[in-house]
């Protein structure tokens, strides 16, 4: 098993490097996707680029979106041979102290998508964490199950084979805030187990966010329609694998 990082940037370049020196630890490859940055964010991306050997940039000319700079980090991580990736923000709001525990269940567990379950601080803004319980309540409904605890996270290990597999599969995919839900969905319909596991989330005072409450709120309602969709030729498929569980578990 071979892992790395992925870390997409846009507009915070100046939060990259304690995120990428919280990692050099693990001795991994560090993929960072700049994502159309202006000329001072890019500047302190390449900065950290030189200063530490472990990190390759890939970059993208205009703003394309968190979730399509994933798909460029991910699709370089296959490139570099790498078998997971960990994904994380470059804000600094995921506790990167969690990587090793995660890496740890990742190993354990090879074939499965690890992935984060926020716990918030008291600086968490309210509409953010009652937004993602009515989003979460969705998920369960999508996968007729209640195997993703959180599926918005941003921090989580994928297998890079189904990840790219799922990805030559689907005709569309949101490329932006929709992403994260989208994909971790689309590999679970497709028998890629989900573990959770916590992961504590920080809200600094000054920190920046893209997270635009009309146009991303609309991309991911409309996430949910489309998968709301999806689900339907799926039930059968997915009952069959729920009944085929439980049985499993009173064998
Ligand atoms: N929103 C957004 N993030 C991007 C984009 N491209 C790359 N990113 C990165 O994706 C990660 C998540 O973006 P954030 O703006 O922190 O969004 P968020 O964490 O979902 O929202 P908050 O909880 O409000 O911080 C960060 O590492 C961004 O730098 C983009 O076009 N839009
Ligand atoms: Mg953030």
């Amino acid at each position: 098993m071979k892992y790395g990082f992925v870390i997409p940037v846009y507009r915070h370049g100046a939060t990259l490097e304690a995120v990428v020196k919280s990692l050099l630890a693990y001795n991994f490859p560090i993929i960072v996707v700049d994502d159309g940055n202006d000329e001072e964010n890019r500047a302190l991306i390449s900065g950290v680029a030189e200063k530490y050997s472990l990190v390759t940039v890939v970059t993208h000319e205009k703003n394309g979106g968190k979730g399509r700079a994933m798909i460029s980090g991910i699709r370089k991580a296959d490139e570099m041979g790498l078998t997971h990736i960990l994904q994380l923000d470059s804000d600094g709001q995921h506790d990167a102290g969690k990587c090793e525990r995660f890496m740890e269940l990742s190993r354990q567990n090879p074939e499965a998508i690890i992935c984060g379950c926020p716990e918030y601080e008291k600086d968490a803004p309210k509409s953010r964490v009652n937004g993602r319980k009515f989003a979460n309540g969705w998920i369960h409904l999508v996968t007729l199950s209640c195997d993703i605890k959180d599926a918005m996270i941003g921090f989580r290990i994928y297998p890079v084979a189904p990840f790219i597999s799922m990805l030559k599969h689907t005709l569309y995919i949101d490329g932006r805030m929709g992403f994260d839900i989208e994909v971790l969905v689309r590999q679970y319909w497709r028998g890629v187990p989900v573990i959770s596991e916590p992961v504590k989330v920080f809200y600094p005072a000054d920190g920046i966010s893209n997270y635009n409450y009309f146009t991303d709120t609309l991309r991911v309602s409309g996430t949910y329609a489309r998968l709301c969709l999806g689900l339907i030729p799926r039930i059968p498929v997915l009952l069959f694998r729920k009944i085929k569980k439980a049985n499993k578990k009173h064998e």
